[in-house]
């Protein structure tokens, strides 16, 4: 089944049996509330750990139902991140989850030398929205881990979302490398760095995915434009995943896609022990119930 909209989500946890889920820091009404939403829907059982009171007062608030429902009462963020990755760690949970805690915090436990959720992979961020004025999903990364990946990463980065990109049933996605140019300029790394890429995919070293680059947004993402510039690409147009230069480029798009454009969009971070739902304080409580469900079907 190849996903070709957010709200068919659910439908890659059908009989399947729930992941365990922990919330860092649970005392957050968005995520909170996406959280006992999944609960109630048997997608998932969580452990909530955070403020007790304050999470009880917030799903009475939200007339949600916390019966039975385990809570770690922990008022100490900090603490609270450590605990749930350790959760993670030791395998009690199968998904990890942000709640009112900053992204670094939670960052700096998950690449814990000790504890933590390495793997001796690249964790990276991957994101897939749902856009009114484009004809399927599509994926972008990195937009919220790696800051100014080398070409190196970038691989790995490649390799994760194809991955992800597999599970929701598109075989062989197409990959357009961004820059700021689509002809190979060598001022400018990105487009250096996207020659590389698709050639390495050529020659197979980068497999499962077709791979193009240098391709300006324009062109990545609308054909007519890339025919107006007299580009042939496979890819151009059709593209299922945007590589991004970096995080700042990543960052913007992002939030332009959901500010500007209303786009929906489901990001879990990939790469790490268990999948790890790290959504933004901006994000909706639908964005976040939508990660979270992308987060549990790609939990083992
Ligand atoms: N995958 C695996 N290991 C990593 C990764 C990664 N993506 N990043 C760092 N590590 C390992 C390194 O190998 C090293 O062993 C250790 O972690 C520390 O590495 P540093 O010193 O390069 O990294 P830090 O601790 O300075 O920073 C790592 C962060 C992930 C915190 C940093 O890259 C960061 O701040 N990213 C942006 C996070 C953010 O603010 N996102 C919000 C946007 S909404």
């Amino acid at each position: 089944m190849t996903l070709k909209k957010l709200s068919e989500l659910h439908k890659l946890l059908d009989n399947k049996p729930f992941k365990r889920l922990v919330l860092a820091a649970a005392h957050d009404s968005q995520s909170l509330g996406a959280v006992l939403k999944a609960a109630a829907d048997r997608i998932v059982q969580p452990v909530l750990i955070g403020d007790e009171k304050e999470i009880r007062r917030l799903a009475g608030e939200a007339n949600q139902n916390i019966e039975g429902i385990k809570i770690i009462n922990e008022h100490d963020v900090e603490k609270t991140s450590e605990i749930a990755v350790k959760m993670v760690h030791n395998r009690e949970a199968d998904v990890l989850m942000k709640g009112k805690v900053g992204t670094s915090t939670l960052l700096k436990h998950i690449l814990d030398k000790n504890w933590g959720l390495r793997t001796g992979n690249l964790l990276s961020h991957f994101a897939i929205f749902e856009v009114k004025t484009y004809h399927k999903l599509i994926a972008v990364t990195d937009v919220a881990m790696n800051i100014a990946p080398n070409l190196r990463e970038k691989i790995s980065i490649i390799n994760n979302s194809v991955s992800c990109l597999n599970m929701l049933g598109i075989d062989m996605p197409k990959v357009a490398v961004l820059g700021a140019v689509e002809m190979v300029n060598e001022s400018m790394q990105a487009t250096l760095d996207a020659a590389l890429l698709s050639k390495m995919n050529q020659r197979d070293q980068i497999k499962n995915c077709i791979i193009d680059g240098p391709l300006a947004f324009d062109n990545a993402i609308s054909l007519e434009s890339a025919i107006h510039k007299g580009i042939k690409s496979e890819v151009a147009g059709d593209t299922d995943l945007l590589l991004m230069p970096d995080i700042e480029v990543g960052n913007v798009l992002y939030k332009s896609l959901v500010f500007f454009a209303k786009a929906k969009v489901a990001s879990v971070i990939l790469g790490a022990a268990a999948p790890i739902v790290l959504t933004s304080r901006s994000d909706s409580e639908q964005a976040k119930y939508d990660s979270l469900l992308l987060a549990a079907a790609t939990a083992k």
